[in-house]
């Protein structure tokens, strides 16, 4: 029998994750907790307080995680002692409450921010040093490590993968550094005009939230003898710059108008590739996309605008 809890279950992945596990496992199996009370959140929970995750996972025998409580990049430029309280302190409580319950598997969302501006910017490969300039990117790659040394030291299966900027309708973003490419939809759709935060030709590595699911199940219940790289898989769906996207959604909202005016955010994505390589996903657990930006600007013009009808 699997329990899953489920860390920052209000959150844009944690709104559709929770959807797709309880489908799976059935809504009395899976816990949706949040810091913050909401439709999509079952009961509440601090993960910055170890003795509150640990009674969580003793009471409802909880042997999966999936810890997606986290303050975004922007954020935490803004706010860095509760960026590394909730990012670095979270994860060592949930880590280490996991291995002091005895719980299977861990999940741990790693992000493309743990790249510096020091790879190489196309199809930035799996294994680059890695000197990222965010506090938020700094949190990743330390949370990739902790992660495989919790692994190694104590055998507990932590699986994890750098998602890209993520690009969904049911929940908003909040604090990233990539939410423009969200935003710019409900704008689109509601005034015809955005002010986007980032210049036209900024591109970075992007995927639609049901591939960024899918990925975040099939990693889980992959094999773990077929898991090479230790640390966190890069994902690969799509990349644009900001022009782009607005070209593609111009098609579908002609009168459609974007200005450009960068703000602090710039230089974050600046600090991060254009795109990345992803065949060690590909060949370990058979990871493949389904949207590309075509598909993906069509899916979420018809969503928003169903939602905002
Ligand atoms: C952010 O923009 O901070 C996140 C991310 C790239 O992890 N979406």
């Amino acid at each position: 029998m699997t329990n899953v809890l489920i860390t920052g279950a209000g959150g844009q992945i944690g709104t559709e994750l929770r959807l797709m596990l309880c489908e799976t496992y059935g809504n009395d199996h899976v816990i949706a907790s949040d810091i913050r009370k909401s439709d999509t959140v079952d009961t509440l929970l601090d993960v910055t307080n170890a003795r509150d995750i640990e009674h969580m996972i003793k009471e409802n025998n909880i042997n999966t995680i999936f810890h997606m409580a986290a303050v975004l990049s922007a954020t935490g430029e803004k706010q860095p002692e509760l960026a590394w309280q909730v990012n670095m302190n979270g994860l060592w409580n949930v880590l280490e409450s996991a291995r002091k319950c005895g719980v299977k598997k861990v999940f741990f969302p790693s992000s493309i921010a743990v790249f510096g501006p020091d790879v190489p910017r196309k199809n930035c490969p799996q294994n680059v040093s890695l000197h990222p300039t965010t506090l938020y990117g700094i949190n990743k790659v330390s949370g990739e490590l902790l992660s495989q040394y919790y692994y190694e030291k104590y055998g507990l299966d932590v699986r994890s993968i750098r998602y890209p900027g993520l690009i969904s309708y049911k929940a908003m973003p909040g604090g990233g550094t990539t939410d423009y490419a969200v935003e710019i939809f409900y704008e689109a759709i509601k005034s015809q005009h955005y002010t986007c935060f980032v210049r036209k030709d900024t591109r970075l590595p992007m995927m639609y939230m049901s591939d960024a699911i899918r990925a975040t199940i099939d990693i889980m219940n992959a094999e773990r003898k077929n898991l090479t790289v230790q640390g966190a898989y890069n994902i690969a769906a799509m990349h644009f710059s900001a022009e782009e996207l607005v070209s593609e959604i111009q098609k579908h909202i002609p009168q459609f108008t974007c200005e450009y005016s960068p703000d602090e955010r710039q230089a974050y994505a600046d600090s991060w590739p254009d795109s990345v390589e992803d065949s060690h996903a590909r060949k370990d657990w058979s990871w493949q996309p389904e949207y590309d930006l075509a598909a993906m600007v069509s899916d979420m013009i018809t969503q928003i605008s169903h939602k905002m009808k």
